[in-house]
């Protein structure tokens, strides 16, 4: 099954490069597309979608050894600078566990410091389940330097970073609800208590969150489930770790049964784009997926409008 579904996706990529913008990335699947304006460029960090076969990660489910960044100056044209982190070679992780799931970057005076969930190898130190790690690099394309240990006292999956005007960074994780705490100036290790961000919807996974700042507002982003499929919803507060407010549906469930979505939010010449993903080029198989993105706007309040995605 799944190599008609590689025929398929190689059939829907060789296609690609006659038809429009998204996806954005049409040699590989990629997915959690963490966006960032660096300079005059965006650049995105997602996961690396692969097919797992015999031997090499769990068949059917979620594969991913390594991340790639790319840029772009117009969206549209798309640099690949190659493999900036591998499995094999953070120390702490599990050789070849394929589990390098979602994640971001940021840049904090001058260094870029890169989030990564996966699981460790010894568990007697670190514990069993994901833990979140961080690759050093002097530009945005790297090279990335992974630090020797995962965070202090965080446990989960899709790690995102957000420093606020004052200069405080945060890190946000998710473990089935989504959790927060501040960032030293090290980026490396926590500065506060952890706190389960509050009040978000008692029922259902919600994961991926994706903070920003707009007009005072913090805007929590988040998929959820709620039914089959991940809706990406957000909250609003007026402080970075909550209590906040969910507000809104920033894009439904998917039409065509993708079951997860992952989202991150920029302004890039004064326009707002979300970034999302989709499984275009594997429509049978919804854990290789393709990067997308689409302009998002503002009603005079602060609220989001939806945004429909461009599906083929
Ligand atoms: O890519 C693996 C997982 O799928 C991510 O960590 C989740 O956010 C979901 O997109």
């Amino acid at each position: 099954k799944y190599h008609i579904s590689i025929t398929i996706a190689l059939i829907f990529m060789s296609m690609s490069y006659s038809l429009a913008q998204n996806p954005l990335i049409n040699d590989q699947f990629t997915a959690d597309p963490s966006a960032r304006v660096f300079g005059d460029k965006v650049y995105v960090y997602p996961s690396h979608d692969i097919i797992a076969t015999e031997g090499k990660g769990r068949i059917g489910w979620f594969a991913m050894e390594d991340y790639h960044v790319f840029s772009s100056e117009n969206l549209t044209d798309w640099t690949d600078h190659g493999m900036i982190v591998h499995q094999n070679k953070v120390p702490w992780v599990k050789p070849e566990s394929y589990s390098m799931w979602a994640p971001d970057c940021i840049e904090r005076n001058g260094k870029y410091y890169f989030y990564f969930p996966t699981f460790p190898e010894d568990t007697v130190t670190y514990g069993k389940g994901f833990r979140i790690g961080v690759a050093v690099a002097d530009q945005p394309e790297g090279p990335f330097t992974p630090e020797a240990h995962p965070i202090k006292g965080v446990r989960g999956i899709d790690p995102n970073v957000f420093i606020d005007k004052n200069g405080q960074a945060y890190l946000y994780w998710s473990a089935g609800d989504i959790y927060g705490a501040k960032l030293k100036e090290n980026m490396l290790e926590l500065d506060s208590e952890v706190v389960t961000l509050k009040d978000l919807p008692d029922e259902g996974l919600k994961e991926g969150p994706y903070v920003f700042e707009r007009n005072g507002i913090y805007y929590l982003t988040y998929p959820h489930v709620e039914n089959k499929t991940e809706r990406l919803e957000y909250a609003i507060s007026d402080n970075p770790l909550g209590p906040f407010e969910v507000t809104g549906v920033i894009m439904d469930e998917s039409p065509t049964g993708c079951w997860t979505n992952h989202q991150s939010i920029i302004n890039f010449k004064d326009q707002w784009y979300l970034f999302y993903h989709h499984n275009d080029y594997s429509p049978d198989f919804d854990k290789a997926r393709s990067i997308r993105a689409d302009s998002l706007f503002f009603n005079k309040d602060g609220t989001i409008k939806k945004v429909s995605p461009t599906l083929r």
